[in-house]
């Protein structure tokens, strides 16, 4: 939706601007995300599906190889790059596009930067071995995503003293690692994790608050797209979750949000585009 989109390299100083939401558009290669398995079928599909966001106005594709969903089992390094590697230089040699990848895995981040990655997105927040050193060999941006456990156990009782200070503490204690290893702030982006070991009641805190994340100054992702934070409170199922997708979505970008990572990515940028038609008037 963005002029980004139409540039190779992600630029990361056009999020400051907050009249310049970046739509992320999720593609999972996971066997689990999928019904029919087949490798080639799963590729073919992948791909077409980046077409298409691409042309409802993706402003990023996201590529994931490894299911974190709650419960999910670890994934070899060997799978995840057979998963993600092929569809990023098939991406990269097709589309002129930002392309994120959803890794924590140091192997994968150091390939998928060979191949053309301009984004690596980490859920562990570059806290697995190896993942400081080949960020700070590259020039790639950085989304750190705040997790509580793992996402074997992730969803068992977690607890805070308070959510909003203990993410913005994790925050922090990560942007000094990262500068400590020679990551400039400027490369770096922020989740609160929607999801990850957090119950109900502390996601939509999350998502009330969300402008208290701001004070880092340094843009920030949300990712709540058809996530059980709204199939529980909607009782819906997760293909039913597009309305709850967009008000969530909506509410994150009006309180701040510079990057909402969706599924839907024609209706998001639809709704993106109503906000900023309103945002010039303010
Ligand atoms: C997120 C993610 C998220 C970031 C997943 C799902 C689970 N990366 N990867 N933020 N969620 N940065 O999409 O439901 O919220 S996987």
């Amino acid at each position: 939706m963005s002029e980004n989109s139409k540039n190779k390299q992600f630029n990361q100083a056009a999020l400051a601007d907050l009249t310049n939401v970046q739509v992320m558009g999720i593609v999972n290669v996971t066997p689990d995300s999928f019904s029919d398995g087949g490798k080639f079928a799963q590729f073919d599909h992948a791909l077409k599906q980046v077409e298409l966001m691409i042309e409802n106005g993706v402003d990023i594709i996201d590529i994931g190889g490894e299911s974190t969903r709650p419960g999910a089992v670890d994934v070899s390094e060997a799978d995840e790059l057979a998963r993600v590697i092929p569809l990023l230089k098939a991406i990269k040699s097709r589309f002129n596009i930002c392309v994120s990848i959803d890794t924590s895995k140091a192997v994968v981040m150091n390939e998928a930067i060979t191949y053309g990655a301009d984004m690596i997105n980490d859920v562990r927040a570059l806290q697995n071995e190896g993942c400081l050193d080949v960020i700070a060999q590259s020039d790639v941006s950085v989304c750190l995503m705040h997790m509580k456990g793992l996402p074997r156990t992730m969803q068992t009782s977690p607890q805070y003293t308070n959510i909003i200070s203990d993410i913005v503490s994790f925050f922090k204690e990560r942007i000094t690692t990262c500068e400590q290893y020679g990551i400039k702030s400027e490369r770096l982006i922020l989740d609160p994790g929607f999801g990850f070991g957090k119950t109900l009641g502390h996601n939509y805190q999350m998502l009330a608050q969300f402008a208290l994340f701001k004070k880092l100054n340094l843009p920030i992702l949300a990712g709540t797209s058809r996530k059980s934070m709204l199939g529980n409170l909607l009782n819906r199922d997760v293909e039913q979750r597009l309305a709850g997708s967009l008000a969530t979505a909506i509410l994150a970008v009006q309180q701040g949000a510079n990057i909402v990572r969706v599924h839907d990515v024609a209706e998001t940028v639809d709704a993106m585009k109503i906000l900023n038609a309103v945002a010039k008037h303010n």
